[in-house]
């Protein structure tokens, strides 16, 4: 067929590095930009077969996250704006690794496996990050989807979370809002606005917040959006791109990995700040007190505050749905305790990687989702929008009742469904502190984080650790999770696990106890037992 000889043609000119072998990992293929041209051409050709099956728009985005400015990567989005599904990641791996002469070969037995019919149309968006390498890689995604004849949209330079809600929009006839950066910016300001209007005692100081960009795509679109914020959110940018790198001593994965701010940045002591990462679908907050002292405020205190206001208002409505948090193994032991105990809601523990978190949290009428490292959002079922949107327009309820129900529904807008979301999540978060009239000191002492350290171990072959429980407990290599229980013993408060990572050749090891003395000897005599 006529577009198999383009396929082949067009192949040529983005050929395989010799022997470079890669896997599509947690969040898509990552590694130095100068190895990913024919990955890139590759996965536009994947994504219009995606394409093609789904009878849908797919996305792809072009972007590293947190990673180095020399990196590159690239991740596939479904039709409903959710991470691609597990058996295509296969596929991707293995189209990924095919030698030049194989790419055909590979191809059509993805098409026969999938029963695809080529001669249905094919749609994909395209998004990119700042990176320098991001153009070219991205034009190689698009020569991908043409040599195939599928149609392309180029969104150029949008952040993660906003691919995934152009294509969860275009595939929902736009009821999910406008695919458009203007009507991303619309939907989420303007619920913003709503849910801020009522807290007229907000002064101009609760209104203010200091951002760092992570010098990246967060940066550039936070401008974008300002004007849409009628001043009712005033941020200070810093890292904005104009003269820093990219993720460089700033950042989200900075901020939490090195628990102090990012360099350079001037901070008043109680001022509320957050920081993205690189593609902005990550956020962490922080501020430092009036000694000098750091507090975080990860993605289990975000968790936390989503999920208690989010429980008062259904309680306030009177709406009887079922409400979830879903963490990771990584979820400090107080908030997960708090979460139980005092709060009085159900936990989930998944393994580690937003698609097992944002699966989970379908389960529930309202799923709270969150990774320590701040990548998360929140989940509707359909019954529970239908049932608030409802509740929220009928005329013979009480005014408590009601004005619960107009604050869950402008809390459902502000929200990114698609995927965790630096910028709406920062729009949630600073509308709940508005209503709730609370600090970020307020909000910081919810619950005290347990003290805990993270780890890493080389070692020959970090496959040889599997691991149940949503990660919780090693299985394999003999030995390992009894030697672990034993030393975990000594300790009090204390918890501790090991993984292999699904990102960087190494195991991880995470502990947590009652002071950060023992913390960080349990962690260390851990490592030692994984060797
Ligand atoms: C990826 C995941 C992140 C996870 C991290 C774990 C997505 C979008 N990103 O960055 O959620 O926390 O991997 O990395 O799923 P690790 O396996 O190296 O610890
Ligand atoms: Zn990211």
């Amino acid at each position: 067929m006529a577009q198999f000889q383009e396929v082949l043609k067009q192949s040529a000119l983005h050929p395989k590095p010799a022997g470079l072998v890669l896997q599509y990992g947690t969040s898509g293929f990552r590694t130095n930009a100068k190895q990913l041209d024919h990955i890139m051409f590759r996965m536009g050709l994947l994504a219009t077969l995606r394409s093609k099956k789904t009878k849908a728009t797919i996305g792809v985005m072009v972007t590293a996250s947190h990673n180095p400015e020399e990196d590159n990567g690239v991740k596939l989005i479904d039709p409903m704006g959710e991470m691609v599904t597990q058996d295509w990641e296969e596929h991707a791996t293995q189209l990924a690794n095919a030698d030049q002469e194989d790419v055909l070969t590979v191809l059509k037995n993805i098409i026969e496996k999938e029963a695809i019919n080529m001669s249905q149309e094919a749609n994909v968006f395209v998004g990119k990050d700042t990176r320098s390498s991001s153009a070219s890689l991205s034009q190689a995604v698009l020569d991908g989807v043409s040599a195939l004849g599928g149609h392309s949209k180029d969104y150029g330079l949008v952040t993660t979370p906003q691919l995934h809600y152009m294509v969860c929009c275009q595939n929902t006839q736009g009821k999910y809002g406008e695919a458009t950066v203007e009507g991303y910016y619309t939907k989420f300001c303007q619920a913003f606005i709503q849910l801020t209007k009522n807290t007229s005692n907000r002064t101009d100081d609760q209104k203010h917040l200091c951002l760092d960009g992570a010098n990246g795509i967060g940066a550039l679109k936070v401008r974008e959006m300002e004007s849409h914020l009628k001043k009712e959110l005033q941020i200070s940018l810093n890292n904005d791109g104009s003269k820093g790198r990219l993720n460089h001593q700033c950042g989200a994965d900075y901020v939490k990995v090195q628990q102090k701010p990012p360099t350079g940045i001037k901070i008043n002591p109680g001022e509320r700040c957050c920081s993205f990462d690189g593609d902005a679908d990550r956020i962490v907050y922080y501020y430092t007190d009036s000694e000098g002292t750091f507090h975080l405020l990860d993605g289990d205190k975000m968790a936390t505050l989503i999920s208690t206001f989010l429980k008062e208002l259904l309680t306030q409505a009177g709406l009887d749905l079922k409400i979830a948090v879903v963490q990771t193994a990584y979820a400090n032991g107080s908030s997960t305790h708090y979460l139980e105990n005092t709060m009085k809601v159900l936990v989930r523990c998944t393994k580690t990687g937003v698609k097992h978190l944002h699966h989970v949290a379908q389960e529930f009428d309202v799923g709270v989702y969150f990774e320590a490292n701040g990548h998360g959002t929140v989940l509707f079922s359909k019954a529970a929008e239908e049932k608030i949107q409802q509740l929220a327009e009928d005329t013979n309820v009480n005014d408590k009742r009601k004005k619960a129900a107009l604050l869950l529904r402008n809390t459902i807008n502000v929200i990114n469904q698609t995927v965790g979301d630096a910028i709406s999540d920062m729009l949630l978060i600073e509308a709940i502190l508005a209503i709730k009239g609370m600090t970020i000191q307020q909000w910081d002492t919810i619950y005290t984080d347990l003290p805990n350290r993270q780890l890493k171990v080389k070692v020959a072959d970090r496959r040889v650790i599997d691991t149940t429980d949503a990660e919780r407990r090693a299985v394999t290599p003999a030995g390992l999770q009894e030697a672990i229980d034993n030393l975990v013993k000594k300790y009090r408060q204390a918890r501790s696990f090991v993984r292999p990572s699904g990102t960087e050749d190494v195991v991880r090891v995470y502990a947590e106890a009652d002071t950060q003395e023992s913390a960080d000897a349990l962690a260390h005599e851990v490592s030692l037992a994984v060797y």
